[in-house]
């Protein structure tokens, strides 16, 4: 039909989209990234999401965790800086990413709120537990100057749309382009052939990617090289589609150097990054 653009992500479209790194760069050109994540007893995500950014290309990350959380990633994740949630506040932050691990109370739904209205000038994923906080408050996504980045698997969607998980499977492109287009977001909505969808309607279909992804911490990967990849590229949509493309290359690399779909975990996938990207570069 007229009008519908709808295409699959190829590869030489991601290698010619992919930032360019200045030699005479400096880690504040690469984006001052702002994680807020993690709660007590799911250290995980944050540590998943917080390496996955630093091993994307960010020039800064600060992660806000939970006090009790800031030992255990901490020393995971010795390159990122560090604030108590206390301490939020998004001065010369370039981006910021909210959810994975976050959990599920009063506190974390006011942080959620302040996020995404604080950061309205900058880019913004949301996703995981920040997506449950969000349903009741979809609002302040049309206020945003630029818009967010949600990243919803089909379940933490039909909880969005206020649809069934069987409707968003018969659905996915009409659902995530209302969804997209009314609340004026990006919007990836996440599974086997991942789409992505503008604010305007537009939308790419992501071919990398397999089943040895379908394990905890996935997608707090993604949420990572997401962050990173927003702060690198100037376009959004490219961003995205790099993003999501990248996380199911490296999926797709570790079966390819001899992982099973059963073996994989969030951390082999992290460490396939680097020579996903050099096979890109
Ligand atoms: P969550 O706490 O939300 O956590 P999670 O989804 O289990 O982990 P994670 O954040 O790492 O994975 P995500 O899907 O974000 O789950 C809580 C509950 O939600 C679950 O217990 C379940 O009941 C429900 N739920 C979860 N997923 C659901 C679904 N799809 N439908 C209905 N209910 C669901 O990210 C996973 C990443 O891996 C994505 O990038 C995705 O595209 C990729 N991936 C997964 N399977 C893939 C496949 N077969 N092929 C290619 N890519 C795949
Ligand atoms: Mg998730």
């Amino acid at each position: 039909a007229v009008g519908i653009q709808r295409r699959l992500r190829n590869r030489a479209e991601v290698i010619r989209t992919l930032p360019v790194r200045d030699p005479f760069s400096h880690k504040g050109s690469h984006g001052r990234g702002l994680l807020v994540a993690g709660a007590e007893g799911m250290p995980g995500a944050a540590f998943f999401a917080a390496r996955s950014a630093l091993r994307s290309g960010i020039g800064l990350l600060k992660v806000c965790v939970p006090d009790a959380v800031k030992p255990v990633i901490g020393a995971g994740v010795p390159e990122a800086m560090y604030m108590s949630r206390h301490q939020l506040n998004f001065e010369s932050i370039t981006g910021v990413a909210i959810g994975p691990g976050l959990g599920r109370g009063r506190d974390e739904e006011a942080l959620v709120l302040r996020a995404v209205e604080e950061s309205s000038e900058v880019p913004c994923v949301i996703d995981a537990d920040a997506l449950f906080h969000l349903k009741t408050h979809l609002d302040v996504l049309r206020a945003r100057k630029v818009p967010a980045v949600l990243s919803p698997h089909a379940g933490e969607m039909a909880r969005l749309a206020g649809v069934s998980v069987k409707e968003v499977e018969r659905s996915r492109f009409a659902l995530s382009q209302a969804f997209a287009q009314n609340n004026h977001v990006y919007l990836v909505l996440k599974g086997k052939y991942t789409i992505i969808t503008a604010p305007d309607g537009r939308q790419s279909v992501n071919p990398t990617g397999n089943a040895a992804l379908a394990k905890g911490g996935s997608g707090d990967v993604l949420t990572g090289i997401l962050l990173a990849f927003l702060l690198q590229h100037e376009q959004i949509m490219e961003a995205v589609c790099n993003a999501v493309y990248v996380h199911g290359a490296a999926a797709d690399e570790l079966v390819k150097r001899g992982h099973s779909l059963l073996d994989v975990l969030a951390t082999d996938v992290i460490e396939m990054i680097p020579p996903v990207l050099h096979q890109l570069y």
